[in-house]
């Protein structure tokens, strides 16, 4: 390989801002100083990812592929500075040139390619994977738009279109001679043993590639993300034929797959467009695979032991029928044995019990755009129903192709994200197939990576730490648990109780400056940020903030703590009973923060265009985590990781990984309410199980009257109707019957708080005891577990 000399830092964004964009440092903009800084530490990141691709092909290692359909890796430029420890080069270098660090860093649009939980924990894996120096890729879409921005007029969301490419973005490498041309429709031809699909249709898949640094720049793996281009571009003919749109339709049409993410976390529309994007992905990948794989080994029988495929979610659940077309219909292996190839390279993570979220396709639909698959999603289930032979689900049911029961019986291993959830898997969704399969469900509490989730978004504690035991927790973080002698020292809880100050006054002014929004940096920083969604029960958040409003009006001098309760999260555009959640929020606060007797106990505040970046701020000042799911609903959350680590204590129910968060930081440093994912089931079939409820708790009696009466929206009395309705109805999230104990818990909060150093304590053991919780754990425990993968890493 060539070595070069790595330049200083200040030279080569200088080189870069003359050369590559031809600017003089005069008449540069901020977006030329962020790009020419950018590119300073791309370059160091390539010299780590050619050698980590050396390595790799010169060990023969077994390669992880990752298939995502989201990617929610936010900014790129402050990890990757970061992981290579150029933070104070890179501060010093910009202000030679008068420019500001956080400035350069904010101009970075965020690529929001993903909805929330399933989308960051894919960006967390694969930074992960690259600190432990596993071999692995990840591949995904190339949206052109990513989530929708969210914007609120009159408390209403508003969503527009998100454009992370209107900017110039500094992190790909664009392919164009990594194509696959992707078909679909058309009809099958059998003759005799040869079966071959004549897709009606094609689209090409064009390659770009991000490289992922791990810490320290040791390693450096690839996402490669897929973008839509038409195989004959432009319709010469029609053009000269003055016919412009008709010349450019072909290009069109085939960006189309790639222009945006769907927008939908938790529910499945079952739309045509997405079952494309999904086969667009999927079959892009295989072939990408197995051309790195022919190059390298040829034998397709040691297809499982050089490559492990992870399915993230059903999404990708066509790999399993495709992999077995190529290898049957294209190389001609037999059908049982193709099967058994794709079984042993395939694993897939399951990541929602929800059962709206389960993957299923109209079999006209399907057959129609996938007209060969179906024949062999057909053969499989044959083949695992004459092996199986007391099995009474079919992969085809109601008309429907079910990709949940796909990939289960495609996969090797079928995982949770949280012992609960796995639990809940083997009972509930998977009931059948796991008392057939008893080894197959696995697993994997997932994490976050503490790059980003400490290190880079909390400056101050991460100094903090370091000073004390060293920095060996950033790539082993149990080594937090040597912080505990520490905590007993009063003047050292002192200074994490100042770091958390610290960062709570630098969040209220951001507020002031970004939004208007004026607070106290003493109050309690209560938050909730995540999608919006009925099971996440931000509305047993306003309601309990309502109801502790009309206590503190009844009687101002009681000596409250004082609250802000921050709420953030996006709802599906067609997800109206969440939308209405948000305005309801938005509604209570102006009324809540506009009351001279309340407002300096209670403030509300729902900051717009939740993402990845506004997490990064929002985290480390808060001091509340509210993880509130109806218990059995949240598979695991990571949300709630990141505020354990950073200092939050959470006040939650038993649900998703919130039951192991509670293990690991002691059950005295969590607060605790709600009824159990059993005590949920049994409550569901207790008649006017809500009713009960209201009748029990006049404070959630008279909540729900102001609600209804149009405290809130005087202009539209009846605005809430729907929603009120819902929860004296069938509320079937359980709003009204864990209310009482919420309050009851929040109240805990009250008190614990009122006493600083006491809360300080807790947060500090929270921080302490999260270190489990690094997804570096959960990627060694899949690489042990699934993928039979190793570090190709000296240690
Ligand atoms: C989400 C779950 C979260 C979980 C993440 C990551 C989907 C479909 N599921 O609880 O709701 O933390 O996945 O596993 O987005």
């Amino acid at each position: 390989m060539i070595q070069m000399k790595t330049p200083p830092l200040r030279d080569a964004i200088l080189r870069h801002l003359t050369y590559s964009f031809g600017k003089d440092p005069e008449h540069a903009i901020l977006e030329d100083w962020r790009m020419a800084l950018s590119y300073a530490v791309r370059d160091r990141i390539v010299d780590a990812w050619f050698k980590a691709t050396e390595r790799t092909y010169d060990t023969g290692a077994k390669r992880v592929y990752y298939l995502s359909m989201e990617f929610l890796i936010g900014r790129l430029l402050e990890d990757g500075i970061v992981n290579l420890e150029l933070v104070d080069e890179a501060k010093a270098a910009l202000a030679e040139f008068s420019k500001d660090y956080n400035e350069v860093l904010t101009d970075e649009p965020d690529a929001a390619l993903g909805n929330g939980g399933l989308g960051r924990l894919a960006a967390c894996f694969l930074e992960s994977l690259s600190t432990i120096g596993c071999p692995a890729h990840g591949y995904g879409i190339r949206y052109e738009h990513g989530l929708f921005r969210q914007s609120f007029v009159d408390g209403r969301q508003i969503e527009q279109p998100e454009l992370w490419l209107g900017q110039r973005h500094a992190w790909e490498f664009e392919r164009p001679e990594v194509r696959y041309r992707i078909g679909f429709g058309g009809h099958v031809d059998t003759r005799g043993e040869t079966v071959r699909w004549y897709p009606s249709e094609e689209v090409e898949a064009e390659a770009f590639d991000t490289p992922v640094v791990g810490w320290k720049g040791r390693w450096a793996n690839t996402l490669r993300l897929w973008s839509g281009r038409a195989i004959h571009p432009f319709d010469l003919d029609a053009f000269n034929h003055g016919d412009y749109a008709k010349a450019a339709a072909p290009e069109a049409l085939a960006r189309t797959i790639s222009r945006v993410l769907y927008p939908d976390d938790t529910t499945e529309q079952g739309k045509e467009l997405r079952l494309k994007q999904e086969y667009f992905l999927t079959g892009a990948a295989l072939r990408d695979i197995l051309r790195r794989f022919n190059n390298q080994f040829g034998d397709l029988r040691r297809l499982p032991e050089k490559v492990a495929i992870q399915l993230n979610d059903t999404h990708p659940a066509i790999a399993g029928p495709e992999l077995i077309r190529i290898l049957h219909d294209e190389r001609g292996i037999p059908f049982d044995e193709s099967m058994e190839i794709a079984r042993a390279t395939l694993s897939y993570t399951n990541h929602t019990l929800l059962p709206e979220a389960l993957e299923s396709w109209g079999e006209a639909l399907f057959g129609r755009l996938l007209p060969r698959h179906i024949q062999i999603i057909d053969q499989i289930d044959f083949t695992h129903a004459q092996k199986n032979p007391t099995r009474t689900q079919s992969m085809r049911s109601d008309h429907q192709v079910k990709m949940g029961q796909l990939s289960f019986v495609m996969a090797h291993h079928v995982n949770g994200v949280s012992a609960l959830h796995t639990e809940l898997m083997k009972t509930t969704v998977f009931e059948e197939l796991h008392h057939l399969h008893p080894d197959r469900i696995v697993n994997e509490t997932n994490g976050v990576t503490p790059r980003r989730w400490l290190l880079a978004c909390n400056p101050r504690l991460a100094g903090l730490i370091t000073e004390g035991i060293g920095e060996g927790w950033v790539d082993d973080l149990e080594q937090l648990e040597k912080l505990e002698p520490y905590i007993e020292d009063a003047g050292w809880l002192e200074r994490y109780a100042g770091v958390k100050r610290a960062n709570k006054v630098e969040l209220s002014n951001w507020m002031g400056q970004a939004h208007g929004i004026h607070v106290d940096p003493d109050m309690l920083f209560d938050v909730q940020i995540k999608r919006m969604h009925e099971y996440k029960r931000q509305h047993l958040n306003i309601l309990e903030a309502i109801a502790h409003w009309q206590e503190i009006r009844e009687n101002p001098d009681a000596g409250w703590t004082p609250r802000l309760k921050l709420f953030a999260g996006k709802a599906a555009p067609g997800y109206f009973f969440a939308k209405d959640i948000i305005r309801l929020i938005n509604d209570a606060a102006v009324v809540i923060n506009n009351d001279p007797v309340t407002n300096k106990y209670l403030k509300i505040a729902f900051l717009p265009n939740y993402n990845v970046s506004l997490a990064e701020r929002l985290v480390p000042a808060a001091d509340l985590s509210e993880q509130i799911s109806t218990a059995g609903k949240e598979a695991s959350g990571t949300g709630n990781m990141k505020f354990a680590l950073n200092g939050a204590p959470t006040v939650g129910t038993l649900d998703g990984a919130n039951v192991e968060i509670r293990e690991h930081v002691g059950a005295e440093n969590f607060i605790l309410f709600g009824m159990t994912a059993e005590e949920v089931m049994e409550r569901r079939t207790v008649e006017s199980h809500a009713q009960k409820a209201i009748e029990a708790d006049p404070r959630l009696a008279s909540a729900l009257n102001a609600i209804r009466d149009g405290r809130f929206s005087p202009s539209e009395p009846t605005r809430y109707h729907n929603v009120v309705g819902n929860l004296e109805g069938a509320d079937y999230f359980l709003v009204c019957s864990d209310f009482t104990d919420y309050w009851r818990a929040q109240r805990e909060v009250d008190t614990a708080f009122a006493d600083p150093q006491g809360w300080a304590r807790m947060a500090a053991f929270n921080t302490a005891r999260s270190g489990w919780f690094s997804s570096d754990r959960t990627i060694r425990g899949y690489m042990a577990d699934i993928w039979k993968a190793k570090s190709l890493l000296d240690r």
